[in-house]
């Protein structure tokens, strides 16, 4: 990662996510949005999935957007953008355009690692190059909080219920990220709304890339009313989860793996916090007995061996 920006006062003042959205308080993909655009800059052209982000800020005759907007459908926004930048190559090689506009996607976790996934990886087979962002709320939540492939194991949705059968989502959460990486595409990187100028400089490192083919980055954004905590929270609650290695930071650039701080002193367990730390503060896990709480910090602990050896073997 190039450092851009070294303090919050770096960031751009400008800002291209305007005020006046229908998101919830607190609403934690809406603070990601505001840090990814700022980034990104004016020249860029954002392609929105369907859901949480797209219906609270496009309220016809309204827009919450400065940039120039194109919203699809839940499935196809990877296609989609796809043929915005091919069209702009051509336009740019018949010199009918003089243009650098970059292109930005941006969804959800339902439209990434469930129903958008084949044009995803269609889009990364092909070397596009586009920014693919992926804000993790973690469920489907703008229509009412079912379980995504993000959703993490055993957590409460409205379809992994709580109750004599069943306690919370069955299965585990889908590592998106290595199913990017095993596109080797030149970059991506996990980022945090609570660790902004990381995820700027993530951004910006991105755009650099970006003639040498598609980037990814894949950010959690904490959601009050999906993960049932006061809306004040939600930035201490995306810290935990870094901070509890729940949700590491690293970056794939160019076939090597490097932690950032401050999960690139996590593989000492050590010097993660206890993961209840981040569990007890949401009500989607309120459920939990100690045999689960264990059993999530047995898939954690093993993630990061995961992690120990990719660095290791392509670090
Ligand atoms: C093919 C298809 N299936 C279902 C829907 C209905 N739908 C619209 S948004 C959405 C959930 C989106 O979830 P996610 O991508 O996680 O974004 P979030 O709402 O959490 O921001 C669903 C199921 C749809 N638009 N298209």
């Amino acid at each position: 990662m190039k450092v851009y920006f070294r303090t919050i006062k770096d960031l751009p003042e400008d800002e291209y996510f305007g005020p006046g959205q229908l998101t919830c308080a607190g609403c934690g993909p809406s603070i990601a949005v505001r840090w990814l655009l700022k980034a990104a800059g004016s020249d860029v052209i954002v392609v929105n999935a369907t859901g949480c982000i797209e219906v609270t800020t496009t309220s016809y005759p309204y827009t919450a957007w400065s940039v120039p907007y194109l919203h699809v459908a839940f499935e196809n926004s990877a296609a989609a953008a796809s043929g915005v930048e091919a069209a702009l190559k051509a336009l740019r090689r018949k010199g009918i355009l003089d243009t650098k506009a970059k292109v930005m996607v941006i969804a959800g976790d339902g439209g990434t690692y469930d129903i958008g996934l084949q044009a995803l990886s269609g889009m990364l087979e092909r070397g596009h190059g586009i920014l693919y962002v992926l804000y993790d709320n973690e469920a489907y939540m703008n229509t009412g909080i079912q379980r995504s492939g993000g959703t993490p194991h055993f957590a409460w949705t409205t379809t992994s219920p709580v109750g004599s059968k069943f306690k919370g989502k069955v299965q585990r959460k889908k590592d998106i990220m290595s199913i990017v990486i095993g596109h080797h595409i030149p970059y991506a990187a996990t980022a945090n709304i609570a660790y902004p100028i990381d995820l700027a400089n993530k951004v910006k490192t991105a755009f650099d890339y970006i003639d040498e083919g598609p980037a990814f980055i894949h950010v959690i954004a904490p959601c009050p009313p999906g993960w049932r905590y006061p809306e004040e929270m939600t930035v201490e609650i995306a810290r935990l989860a870094t901070e509890t290695g729940y949700f590491p930071l690293y970056e794939w650039d160019h076939g090597r793996i490097r932690f950032n701080p401050p999960s690139n002193t996590h593989l000492d367990k050590s010097r993660r916090k206890p993961i209840i730390e981040y569990l007890k503060r949401q009500g989607r896990f309120v459920h939990l007995t100690e045999e689960d709480i264990k059993e999530i910090e047995k898939e954690i602990d093993e993630y990061w061996d995961y992690l120990a050896r990719l660095a290791k073997a392509f670090g």
